[in-house]
């Protein structure tokens, strides 16, 4: 039953192993249940026996009054049993999934961003999702359904049989065609059942899609388009349901008129005996009813393998997170003397899904402890790639990255993040308030502080002016915000953590120049002893710098102070050049 479950890696047994007991209750108070449940029908038979036996109605009396007390007392046993079981599976499913997940949640937040972007978010919410809740369902059934099958299978035919062996006829003769049907539909809806998950992804992927980036599909119209690929992956994932459910559909009947025909094939012959005088008639009712739950006890057995095989394909998906091993690994150094430098040792990088094309080559430089550092160089040339690689978001492909004299792959990955601020090209805000947003990363922060971190990075002038200052609730991306606003609140951010190295993408872009110099401003005077490297596009927001990196091409081509480049660099003359041309608005 649980051999989906085995395999290398990750067992999903081990989830069961805290809740043993409820897992060892279950089945026991289900075995209960059962046990009082095949008792049943000997004692109605043995009330029907009693009432046409012709004795007199007295005489009758007090046999079929206690035996009727009996079996109330034997169903409100039975159904406590069952309660108990039902609630004793639930506890143990419940947590089971709750484990799974947080576990599965745990992992999603540690794997590497080239894992989760292989993984797609619809995916991954399917899995940490659906894929869940179909193996707690599994635990569920198993739990409940394991002991009852076999025992209603067993102790029926043993009734039955008891009653009178001539009933084995029937059995012999429904039993193997019951069991070919199951066997056929499983064999038929356990391919389409991985299918299934598969399909449901889509539908994820697209719905998620689109909620992220309704602005752009409704900037272009695209509406028509976008409801169309949902409705593809709609009908795809309902159809793969359907052809299920026809299956199941098809089947059931099929399985149900077998079962009735056993009924009336034990009337038959129970009515043949009992006029033979070889049977009394309340065994024949009774062993139509233990004929029910032998053939009842093979559907249970089939639902089970229906939600196994569906299980089957969820277990895998879900065995595939917990068992990445994420691809940036921790190292041990936890703390160095050294403070603020950066060290690229000859390094190249290659995206790991770009087959070996290389953004970055040969990149060596040095950056000490303070200094502010500028990084310019035409769009795509490789400035985001160049500092992803300090906080360690993917590793060198060749060459060695040194944050505070220590290789960063040797570096315990939170310790050296927190030792950095990364500002994102993209500022990436969550819904919450503009407090709570500033705060990510620094939850220890007090008032004084987040206002001071606002000042500098000149946010305060407009979160002062919201109606509810900086308990302004931000919506979900900070939709509810300008593009230079976010850029600001996502400064004050990396200012607040008041880290070693800072790192501005590019988080200027959006600021008129004006506002763009005073934070700079802000930045040189309040950040004294950090070091700072900042991406820029034009040359105003560069030529403060102590040093600009000049890269072309994934290649450092010039490492200089403004005047010394405008002297000997003629990349960045060209640039300083186009964007004077341009008008850019550059006043030395
Ligand atoms: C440099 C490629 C990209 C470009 C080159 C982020 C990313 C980039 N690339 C990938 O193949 N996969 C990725 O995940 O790498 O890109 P960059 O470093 O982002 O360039 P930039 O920061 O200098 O550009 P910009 O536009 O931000 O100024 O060829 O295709
Ligand atoms: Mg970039």
């Amino acid at each position: 039953m649980k051999k989906e479950k085995k395999g290398s890696g990750v067992k999903l047994t081990r989830y069961l192993k805290p809740y043993w007991i409820f897992c060892l209750l279950s089945p026991l108070l289900m075995a209960g249940e059962v046990l009082i449940d095949l008792f049943q029908p000997k004692l109605m038979s043995h009330i029907v026996d009693e009432s046409i036996s012709g004795k007199p109605f007295e005489e009758i009396m007090p046999t079929v009054i206690l035996t009727g007390v009996l079996m109330l007392v034997l169903v409100a046993v039975g159904g406590l049993c069952g309660s108990l079981s039902a609630y004793t599976a639930g506890v143990a499913s419940e947590r089971f999934g709750d484990d799974l997940r947080r576990d599965g949640f745990n992992k999603v937040m540690s794997l590497s961003l080239q894992q989760t972007d292989k993984f797609t978010t619809g995916s991954l919410v399917t899995r940490l999702t659906n894929d869940i809740v179909a193996l707690r369902d599994l635990v569920m059934t198993v739990l409940r359904m394991l002991i009852r099958a076999p025992m209603f299978l067993i102790g029926g035919l043993v009734m039955c049989l008891t009653l009178d062996v001539n009933f084995g006829y029937v059995l012999l003769a429904s039993i193997p065609v019951q069991i070919v049907i199951v066997v056929i539909m499983i064999k038929y809806s356990h391919p389409i059942f991985s299918k299934v998950q598969k399909k449901l992804d889509n539908v994820n992927s697209v719905v998620q899609e689109n909620v992220s980036g309704a602005r752009v599909v409704k900037a272009y119209t695209n509406e028509e388009f976008e409801i169309e690929r949902f409705d593809r992956a709609n009908k795809d994932y309902r159809n793969t349901n359907l052809s299920v459910l026809r299956l199941f559909a098809l089947v059931m009947p099929v399985l149900m008129i077998v079962m009735n025909l056993a009924v009336i094939a034990i009337i038959l012959i129970g009515g043949y005996r009992a006029e033979a005088q070889a049977l009394n008639v309340g065994d024949v009712m009774a062993a139509t009813q233990y004929i029910t739950r032998v053939l009842m006890a093979i559907m249970m057995v089939s639902n089970i393998f229906q939600q196994a095989s569906r299980a089957q394909a969820s277990a895998s998906r879900v065995r595939e997170i917990l068992e990445c091993e994420p691809v940036i690994k921790d190292g041990p150094v936890k703390d160095s003397d050294e403070k603020g430098t950066v060290r690229f040792e000859n390094v190249s990088f290659a995206y790991p899904e770009s087959s070996g094309v290389e953004v970055l080559s040969g990149i060596s430089f040095e950056i000490k402890r303070g200094e502010t550092v500028a990084v310019i160089g035409s769009t795509g040339c490789g400035k985001t790639s160049l500092v992803n690689l300090i906080p360690r978001f993917y590793d060198a492909t060749i060459g060695n990255v040194y944050i505070d004299g220590v290789n960063v792959k040797d570096w315990d990955t939170e310790a050296l993040r927190r030792r950095i601020s990364f500002v994102l090209q993209k500022s990436e805000l969550f819904s919450g308030t503009v407090k709570e947003n500033i705060m990510i990363g620094s939850e220890n922060a007090t008032d004084e502080e987040v206002l001071r971190a606002a000042e500098i990075a000149q946010a305060d002038s407009f979160v002062s002016q919201m109606p509810n200052k900086y308990y302004t609730y931000v919506a979900e991306k900070g939709a509810s915000l300008s593009g230079g606003q976010k850029q600001r609140i996502a400064i004050a951010r990396g200012i607040l953590r008041r880290p070693e190295i800072i790192i501005f993408d590019d988080s200027t872009s959006a600021l008129d120049l004006t506002t763009e110099a005073k934070v700079q401003k802000g930045l040189r005077e309040n950040l004294e002893g950090t070091t700072v490297i900042m991406i820029a596009q034009r040359i105003a927001s560069v030529m403060n710098a102590d040093r600009i990196a000049v890269i072309e091409n994934g290649a450092l081509v010039a490492f200089d102070n403004h005047e010394n480049l405008m002297k000997s660099c003629d990349t960045y003359k060209d640039i300083y050049a186009s964007q004077m041309k341009g008008g850019s608005g550059i006043n030395e």
